[in-house]
């Protein structure tokens, strides 16, 4: 116990995982099925100069609804703010669900910055439009009833992958999410993607950009559409993914195995040294 410890702090100091930009969308604290936990995790091992949160990072929907706010939940905010104060520099671009902070677009706390939507240009050049994708939802655009009947039925099947996740824990099984096998399976849902897909990417090619970095979804994604960079960064509800950009202006899609196993390696980097 105590050895492993020692190995838990020694990450956390000189054995964290270096990279110059981390993406995150659509963290929903506030909300029940947010896993703060994970989030957490993945925060103490990473150091970034760069963080852009990219939308539905408090739940301000949801909690209207159902307050609900645990320590950890606090502890995700804190964690980022001692970040900001600690050297890296945020990027808020709020969603629809925190959009009580597009009224805060250009202002500057220190290293905190709001902003409606933004460029980022990598160290490689390439020049990424951020947004966090709800204006590209022809869904929400039309109509709010249909969108809030959606997130009712989403919700509806993350409590359903609660239940199911219990049950496939008590027998030994590995963390799977229905919401996902859903949407994958159902044609509807497929053509949806889509379609946002392309509306996220045209956006893009409309700016002169190259490429799009977006959230919204809760579909983690780095692919070409319309000949532009699609990268949709996941949440940290179902998938617990991150889009990173490392020193040398790559971008790469994290899902929640990859940097599980980033950080593991680095562990053993500190064993060895
Ligand atoms: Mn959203």
């Amino acid at each position: 116990m105590a050895s492993s410890q020692a190995v838990h702090m020694d990450m956390h100091t000189r054995h964290a995982i270096h990279v110059r930009s981390v993406f995150l969308s659509d963290v929903h604290l506030g909300a029940r099925e947010c896993r703060a936990d994970l989030l957490l995790d993945f925060l103490h091992h990473v150091h970034m100069q760069q963080l852009f949160l990219v939308g539905d990072i408090v739940d301000v929907w949801n909690m209207r609804r159902d307050f609900f706010w645990p320590q950890l939940h606090n502890n995700v905010l804190r964690t980022l703010l001692g970040k900001a104060k600690h050297g890296t520099r945020i990027i808020y671009v709020p969603g629809n669900h925190d959009e009580e902070f597009r009224d805060l677009d250009g202002t500057v706390f220190g290293n905190l910055e709001v902003h409606r939507d933004y460029v980022h240009t990598t160290q490689r050049g390439r020049r990424m439009l951020i947004s966090h994708g709800d204006e590209f939802d022809a869904n929400v655009n039309c109509s709010r009833w249909l969108a809030a009947l959606g997130s009712g039925m989403y919700d509806l099947s993350l409590g359903l992958n609660r239940g199911l996740n219990r049950v496939r824990r008590a027998f030994g099984f590995p963390y799977w999410s229905l919401a996902t096998y859903l949407k994958s399976k159902v044609g509807n849902a497929m053509t949806y993607v889509h379609r946002f897909e392309e509306a996220a990417a045209q956006a893009a090619v409309r700016r002169g950009v190259d490429g799009i970095v977006c959230g919204h979804i809760h579909r983690p994604a780095d692919t070409e559409r319309c000949g532009v960079r699609y990268c949709n960064t996941g949440d940290w509800v179902e998938n617990c993914s991150a889009l990173i950009e490392d020193h040398s202006g790559e971008l790469r899609l994290w899902q929640l195995a990859d940097w599980r196993a980033a950080i593991n390696a680095q562990a053993r980097v500190g064993v060895a040294a």
